[in-house]
């Protein structure tokens, strides 16, 4: 058994872990991350890639964001497609210039992981905690079980960004809340190889269901298709994605798209959990809060937790200041619950219920009337445009209005 010893044990390498692993080595607090994935498998993972504008500034401020401004694209606009029309929603003129940076999430963590261990302070990869401690105790001692035997690290905070299916959350009291909400539908969520990148994002509204795209690099973009809940990936053949695509996103000008590196069903559902600390347990990022994938919010949430909490760690270690890790959950809830809010409304325009597909024209030309007042300048657009972009000006503690 290795014993090791350190003030902040992190569990996750995703990018809530690292950037709060990052901002606490860099002032001097120990920490200690544990992975229970490779360093290749995190690095490889292909899931989020637009960086609101709050997280660009975020982790610009922190020095963290050179590949990020190197690599990155600049993505001001996105378009609806409705009754045969295209809607642009210029949320970078609405929103005073904010726009996202598209990079994929993997070269943001491949990034991470260089800079963290550039400092000394390498992951324990491959090393997964299964169970966890009385997180009650002034020191608890986290075990976990890695490619060269069991380790114990004995902490005096144990932080949980291990994801919504980690084990952390297990460490809660009973009267922990998770609430929930499981859409009536799923998305189909397909990475393809194009011929050339996505110019920008696009939301395709219809009565065959909803469908997206995506811009990730230059030869890869992201597509969703609306499908039933529960559906199985095998349903989807090529020949039927390619058909579906063409239906659903008709008036985009697509970019030719050829293979289909990953065909996977995401579930819809979206839950935030209460409270987020417990004894010497915090948690941050998705084991705290799942965001659906509309609006793209999740990994941008992620970071604005893990940036809030290393503030109050930091100060909680080095300045003795217990108050702004107490108030950490309270800081953090209200923009977690507007963000899903967001994420929700977003949903609520993209897909019809089914009493609206009965008669979808009633209900598409609600739609239509609902973008035409997004895409023109007006305090409905503004308003859409400061959440889509991440401004911050709503109001965040992750990432001060710059
Ligand atoms: P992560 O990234 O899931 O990382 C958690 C890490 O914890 C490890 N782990 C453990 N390690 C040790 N012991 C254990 N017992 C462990 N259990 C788990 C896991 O291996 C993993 O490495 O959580 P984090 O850091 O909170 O980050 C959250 C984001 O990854 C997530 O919210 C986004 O990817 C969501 N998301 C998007 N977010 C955006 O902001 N913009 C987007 O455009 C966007 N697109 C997406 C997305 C998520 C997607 N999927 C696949 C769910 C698109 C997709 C398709």
């Amino acid at each position: 058994m290795r014993r090791l010893r350190t003030q902040v044990a992190i569990i996750g390498a995703g990018p809530a872990g690292l950037v709060l692993a990052n901002l606490l080595t860099r002032a001097g607090v120990e920490c200690l991350v544990v992975e229970r994935r490779s360093r290749a498998y995190v690095e490889s993972r292909a899931r989020a890639g637009l960086i609101e504008h709050r997280t660009v500034a975020a982790l610009r401020r922190h020095g963290l964001a050179d590949g990020l401004l190197a690599a990155g694209a600049r993505h001001t606009w996105c378009d609806f497609l409705c009754l045969g029309r295209t809607y642009r929603v210029d949320y970078g003129a609405h929103s005073g210039g904010r726009a996202h940076l598209v990079y994929p999430q993997q070269l943001l963590v491949r990034d991470l992981i260089a800079e963290l261990t550039a400092r000394g302070g390498a992951p324990l990869f491959s090393t997964a905690v299964a169970a966890m401690p009385d997180v009650t105790a002034d020191r608890p001692r986290l075990a976990a079980t890695g490619a060269s035997g069991p380790v114990e690290i004995d902490c005096e905070h144990i932080v949980g960004c291990d994801g919504h299916r980690g084990v952390s959350r297990t460490a809660l009291p009973a009267t922990a809340r998770v609430t929930t909400r499981r859409y009536p539908y799923d998305w189909l969520t397909v990475l393809a190889e194009v011929d050339r990148p996505a110019e920008g994002i696009v939301y395709g509204i219809s009565a065959d269901g909803f469908a997206g795209m995506m811009p990730r690099t230059a030869h890869l973009s992201r597509f969703y298709l609306q499908c039933p809940p529960g559906e199985k990936p095998q349903a989807w053949p090529a020949r039927r994605i390619h058909a579906e695509l063409r239906a659903r996103l008709a008036p985009a000008g697509l970019p030719r798209i050829g293979g289909f590196p990953e065909v996977r069903v995401l579930g819809m559902h979206s839950s935030v959990t209460e409270p987020v600390r417990h004894g010497r347990l915090l948690l941050a990022g998705d084991a705290a809060h799942v965001v659906t994938p509309s609006g793209a919010k999740g990994m941008n949430l992620a970071i604005a937790d893990a940036v809030d909490l290393a503030d109050a760690l930091i100060r909680h270690h080095l300045g003795r200041d217990p108050a702004p890790l107490a108030g950490h959950g309270a800081r953090r809830l209200p923009e977690i619950w507007r963000v899903q809010e967001f994420s929700d409304r977003l949903l609520r325009l993209l897909h019809l219920s089914a009493d609206e597909a009965a008669d979808p024209r009633f209900a598409l030309s609600l739609r239509r009337a609902a973008l035409e007042r997004l895409s023109a300048p007006g305090p409905d657009a503004a308003a859409f445009a400061h959440s889509y972009a991440g401004s911050g000006v709503e109001g965040n503690a992750g990432g001060r209005p710059d």
